[in-house]
């Protein structure tokens, strides 16, 4: 018989280490909030891009005594699934554009035309009528930069039916039209731009969503447009929709609740690898608050109406999105869609979800093996060879 020693000695600290070992895997799986801790972000705004998850970010510098904004530069970071975070380091600054004073507020990256336009609030040298703010952008040919300075700023103080605070640039590209808006202290604006992403096309439109206060964002589901921005201050986060980029827009309710810690609550919405998240910013690290904000990340759900469930806040963030080198041959079967179906957040779970299959659609498993045959819609539930190839990386498949 195993003497008493022998057990707590080795049995028990065996044991345990087992259990922690499993704790730190299961750990890995989720992003944990706020997403950086070696600097404040603020301001998110999220881009997918080539199975990439790019996040830009503001950077609060202020000391924990301020009671002003310090901001002089944007950060970039990118994951594939969630959990793994590449930090780019600072891409632009305010005084890359030599028209700009300072002020690193909110920006807005997008795509269009095979470019990047980074769409930033900062400080105007010279036009001051309101608080002094322009809208500027910056270009560049990947996620990453280099990003060059367009020239002078789309707003300004001058702009005919401009706001008192020109700031919160988020840019939607609607059937190839390209729309600024932007707003803050209670006033909403759109404006149409030139395909080349620098000119305005047309007048300045005021918005009119109920409660807005800054920081407005785009995305579109299905057919709905969805309208999200910071109401009140210190702000929760509300949302109206339209079947119109122009509006008109119903009012829905509140998706992010106040936040303990910070008075702005300024969010992205996106869709990733069949996801949806919700980017915003509260005070959460050690010696945060209202000028030393941290970017976190959340689940973003909707209701069968489509309507948007208010967010549920953690300090685990999302889990990690995983990914196999499952493939889906392509004959004539053009039209088929295989996603992952975010069911659970088990670790080893791998159900897709198929559209449209072909008569018989293979589907292969990591080693090339054929390992289904997908004949109707429905939900497969796809088992690779060993638990441990369901968790290494490979291409998301959808098509
Ligand atoms: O970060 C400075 C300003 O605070 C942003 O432009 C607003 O959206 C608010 O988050």
């Amino acid at each position: 018989m195993m003497g008493k020693h022998l057990f707590g000695k080795v049995v028990v600290p065996f044991i345990l280490s087992l259990c922690f070992m499993n704790l730190s895997a299961q750990e890995k799986m989720y992003s944990g909030n706020p997403l950086f801790k070696d600097i404040f972000t603020a301001d998110p705004c999220a881009l997918v891009h080539s199975d990439t998850f790019y996040l830009f970010t503001g950077h609060d510098e202020q000391t924990s005594f301020g009671n002003t904004f310090l901001m002089r530069d944007w950060h970039v970071y990118s994951t594939a699934d969630m959990v793994n975070w590449t930090d780019h380091g600072a891409k632009l600054k305010a005084t890359d554009f030599s028209w700009a004073s300072g002020n690193a507020f909110a920006g807005h990256v997008t795509e269009h035309n095979g470019k990047f336009w980074w769409y930033v609030s900062v400080t105007h040298k010279h036009i001051r009528v309101g608080e002094g703010f322009a809208i500027g952008v910056a270009v560049a040919d990947h996620p990453l930069g280099p990003y060059e300075p367009t020239g002078e700023p789309l707003i300004t103080d001058n702009t005919l039916n401009s706001i008192t605070l020109n700031i919160d640039p988020a840019v939607y590209i609607d059937n190839g039209i390209p729309w600024l808006f932007w707003g803050s202290w209670g006033d909403a604006r759109m404006v149409k731009l030139k395909n080349n992403m620098t000119e305005l096309d047309g007048s300045v439109k005021t918005v009119n969503t109920r409660d807005f206060f800054e920081a407005p964002w785009i995305h579109k589901k299905g057919d709905v447009y969805y309208l999200s921005y910071a109401s009140g201050y210190p702000s929760t986060t509300k949302y109206s929709t339209s079947n119109s980029i122009e509006g008109p827009w119903t009012y829905q309710g509140i998706i992010n609740d106040l936040l303990p810690n910070s008075e702005t609550n300024h969010q992205a919405i996106i869709e990733f690898k069949g996801n949806w998240y919700f980017v915003y910013h509260n005070g959460g690290l050690d010696g945060g608050g209202t000028y030393r904000r941290s970017v976190c990340i959340d689940k973003l759900e909707y209701n069968i109406d489509g309507t948007i469930k208010k967010v549920i806040r953690t300090s685990k963030g999302v889990p990690a999105i995983i990914t196999t080198n499952v493939k889906l041959q392509i004959g004539t079967e053009n039209n088929i869609e295989i996603t992952r179906q975010p069911l659970s957040e088990r670790m080893v779970k791998l159900d897709y979800y198929v559209k449209n299959p072909g008569p018989t659609t293979p589907i292969y498993n990591l080693l090339g093996i054929r390992n289904k045959t997908v004949k109707s819609t429905g939900l497969y539930i796809f088992t690779p060879k060993t638990e441990a190839d369901g968790l290494s990386k490979g291409a998301f498949i959808k098509r």
